[in-house]
């Protein structure tokens, strides 16, 4: 076939505003999971199987400080304007349908704040619904926030828990990320072979086929190499998994990369049953770049109180 400018100059203006669309749309979809609502407005009636006291918040990183890019909370949450991302972790899944941002408060030294905005976003896989991203303003390294409150009703995904009048203490700014909760991934959905989305957020890729035991681990930030790429094989082989019967694997492949979200899954060739995990300081960074610490968490069963079983479920 002969060249011809003029068909190569529509390909690519086609492509370009493919790909302009595509990302606009997926900007979109990411949008409708925030919520900038500043009042509670979870029917708790709905919800009357729901227990308060039998969930926590796990952990608040205040790990950006005015470090969101100047579009990246219109993108997140449809605003301009608001700097500061906190990731909360909760002990379980939680119902989207019942997180507004009035939801939260966050204390300071002198006073409380509101949370502009609230959203999963980028950690939107199946099973990472305990994650989610407080947008706003949120002091500063001089002023930083102490307590992350849950003042609304925050009903888990199975409905039998109320996050309402839980606390957690801020991770101050210049720490690094740690390992917050860890989980073996039921077998239903271990989606071996998924392709991450051509996105940097918001769809990692799933264990490769062969894969006997996944196990989700989630850190209190977003992780990567210092830098910010993806982590690798260096990586991959400093985690350590205990596993019932007393002996240690390290994971044969990662998945849940290219998502930009604070969740890894390990992938193992053991079908032994994994029962924790830990991992060495100073090979992962947060968005600031600060390396983690040495880290270890003992996996937990999903929808079950994080302070009363700390041995592994069976897998199923
Ligand atoms: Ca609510
Ligand atoms: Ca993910
Ligand atoms: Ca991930």
């Amino acid at each position: 076939m002969m060249f011809n400018p003029l068909r190569l100059t529509h390909c690519l203006r086609t492509a370009l505003l493919t790909l302009a669309w595509v990302l606009l749309a997926s900007c979109s979809d990411l949008r409708e999971l925030a919520n900038t609502q500043q009042k509670d407005t979870t029917q708790i009636h709905n919800y009357d199987h729901s227990l308060e006291s039998t969930g926590a918040l796990v952990s608040a990183f205040y790990g950006l400080d005015n470090a969101l890019p100047f579009f990246a909370s219109y993108f997140l949450c449809g605003e301009f304007g608001h700097r500061d991302g906190m990731p909360v972790v909760f002990s379980q899944e939680l119902d989207l349908n019942t997180v507004e941002a009035g939801d939260f408060s966050v204390a300071f030294e002198r006073g409380t704040t509101q949370v502009a905005c609230v959203t999963p976003a980028p950690a939107t896989d199946q099973g990472e619904f305990r994650t989610l991203l407080l947008v706003g303003d949120f002091g500063s390294m001089t002023s930083p926030p102490i307590d992350v409150s849950v003042t609304g009703n925050l009903i888990s995904l199975d409905h039998r828990t109320n996050f309402k009048n839980t606390q957690v203490r801020v991770t101050p700014l210049e720490a690094g990320p740690s390992l917050v909760y860890a989980e073996i991934v039921d077998v239903e959905h271990f989606q071996l072979g998924r392709q991450s989305t051509m996105f940097p957020f918001g769809g990692g890729d799933g264990c490769p086929l062969g894969t006997k035991q996944v196990v989700r681990v989630v850190w209190s930030g977003g992780v990567t190499k210092p830098g910010g790429e993806e982590i690798d094989d260096l990586e991959r082989e400093a985690y350590r998994v205990s596993l019932i019967d007393g002996s240690t694997v390290t994971p044969f492949a990662i998945g849940d990369l290219g998502d930009g979200d604070n969740n890894h899954e390990l992938c193992l060739k053991s079908g032994i049953q994994a029962q924790r995990v830990e991992f060495p300081a100073g090979l992962l960074t947060d968005p600031r770049e600060d390396l983690n610490p040495a880290t270890a968490i003992v996996l937990q069963h999903p929808g079950v109180d994080i302070h009363e079983s700390p041995i592994a479920p069976k897998l199923r």
